[in-house]
C-alpha cells in the first residue's frame, strides 16, 4: 500500500470545512491555495529572538524583522513561521508577555500585506493572540503539552496546529533514550493526536512534526527521516524542520560557517517532499525552493515524456 502523504487530508482543504471558531480570536478567513507548482509548503523562519539556535539576535527589531519576512516572501516562502522564544536547548523561557511584545507587531503586519503566518509558540495566551492579529497556523514544538490551555485555544481559534514530537524541558534534561526512534515517535505522536483530539481539536486541523534534533541525537534525526513514510501511516500531514540543525553541521568540514548548512537543507527539503511532506520549515527559502523547483522540474519532464509517448503509441495504433 502506498502510504505517501499525499494522500493524507490536507489542512488546506480541512480548513474549508472546518466548525465555526467559538471563541473572541478567529482565525484569518481563507487559508492560502496550495503553491501552483505543487510540493510541499515552504515555510521561512522569522525568530524575532535574541538568543535563536541559527538566526537569533538578527531579527529583534520589528522592521528588521518584516524586512527580513518580505524577503523569505519574495523568495518563495508560502508561510512566515514567526517566533519570539527560543527553542534552543538550555535557553530560558521567556515570559509570554514579552514573547507577544516580539511577534504580533510582525504578524499584524504581514497578515496585512496577505503573507499567510504561523505563530511557534508554546503559549496558549501567544497563540490565541496571534491569532486574532492575523495567524492562522500555531506552530508548537511542544505538541500542546508546555501549556494545558494549548489544546482550547487551538480549537477555539480554529487554526491549523502542527504538533510537534517532545518529550520534555529545553533544559538539557533531555531523554532520547528509545527503544526503536521510529516507532517510538510514531506512539507518541499518535498517543498526542488522540489527546488533542480529546481536547477539542478538529483532526483535519492537524499536522505532526517529528522534532529533528529535540531529544534525538544525529543517527536518531536520520533514522526519522528515513522513516518518514512510517509517520504517513498516522494519517496526518507531516511538517520537517531541518533547517541548519547541528546534525547537518556535522556532515560539513569542521567550523563550516552555519549557513553552509543551507545546501544540505535543501536536499533534505527535496527527500522530504518525495515522501510526500506537508511543509517543510527553512531559514533560507531560495535555497530550498530552487531545490523544490529542480524536483517538480524533473516531475514535469518525466509527466511530459510519459504523454508523448502514449500520444506517439496512439498515433501507431
Ligand atoms: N525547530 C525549531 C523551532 N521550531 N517548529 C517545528 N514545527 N519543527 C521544528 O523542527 C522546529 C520548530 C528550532 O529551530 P530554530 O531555532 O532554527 O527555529
Amino acid at each position: 500500500m502506498d502510504t505517501r502523504q499525499s494522500a493524507a487530508p490536507s489542512p488546506e482543504a480541512a480548513a474549508a470545512t472546518a466548525a465555526a471558531p467559538a471563541a473572541a480570536a478567529t482565525a484569518a478567513a481563507a487559508p492560502a491555495p496550495r503553491p501552483p507548482r505543487g510540493g510541499p509548503l515552504v515555510v521561512g523562519i522569522v525568530n524575532v529572538t535574541p538568543d535563536s539556535f541559527s538566526d537569533g539576535g538578527r531579527y529583534v527589531e520589528v522592521d528588521d524583522a518584516l524586512r527580513h519576512a518580505r524577503a523569505l516572501v519574495e523568495a518563495g516562502a508560502d508561510v512566515i513561521d514567526v517566533g519570539g522564544e527560543s527553542t534552543r536547548p538550555g535557553s530560558a523561557r521567556v515570559a509570554p508577555i514579552d514573547e507577544q511584545r516580539r511577534v504580533l507587531p510582525v504578524i499584524r503586519q504581514l497578515a496585512s500585506e496577505g503573507v499567510r503566518v504561523s505563530i511557534d509558540t508554546m503559549n496558549a495566551a501567544t497563540a490565541y493572540a496571534a491569532v486574532e492579529a492575523g495567524a492562522d497556523i500555531v506552530n508548537d514544538v511542544s505538541g500542546g503539552l508546555a501549556d494545558r490551555f494549548m489544546a482550547q485555544a487551538v480549537a477555539d481559534t480554529g487554526s491549523t496546529f502542527v504538533a510537534m514530537h517532545w518529550r520534555g524541558p529545553l533544559d538539557g534534561s533531555d531523554r532520547p533514550d528509545y527503544r526503536d526512534v521510529v516507532t517510538d515517535v510514531h506512539d507518541e505522536l499518535q498517543q498526542r493526536v488522540a489527546d488533542l483530539v480529546a481536547q477539542g481539536i478538529d483532526p483535519s486541523r492537524l499536522v505532526l512534526d517529528p522534532g529533528l534534533g529535540f531529544s534525538k541525537d544525529a543517527a536518531q534525526n536520520w533514522q526519522v527521516l528515513a522513516g518518514l513514510r512510517g509517520l504517513g501511516r498516522l494519517g496526518l500531514p507531516l511538517m520537517v524542520g531541518a533547517s541548519r540543525k547541528r546534525f547537518l553541521g556535522e556532515l560539513l568540514p569542521e567550523g563550516a560557517p552555519i549557513e553552509a548548512r543551507d545546501q544540505a537543507t535543501a536536499v533534505v527539503s527535496v527527500l522530504a517532499a518525495l515522501e510526500g511532506v506537508w511543509a517543510v520549515r527553512v531559514h533560507d527559502v531560495a535555497a530550498t525552493r530552487a531545490a523544490l523547483d529542480v524536483w517538480q522540474a524533473w516531475q514535469q519532464g518525466g509527466r511530459s515524456a510519459g504523454a508523448a509517448k502514449s500520444t506517439r503509441s496512439a498515433r501507431n495504433a
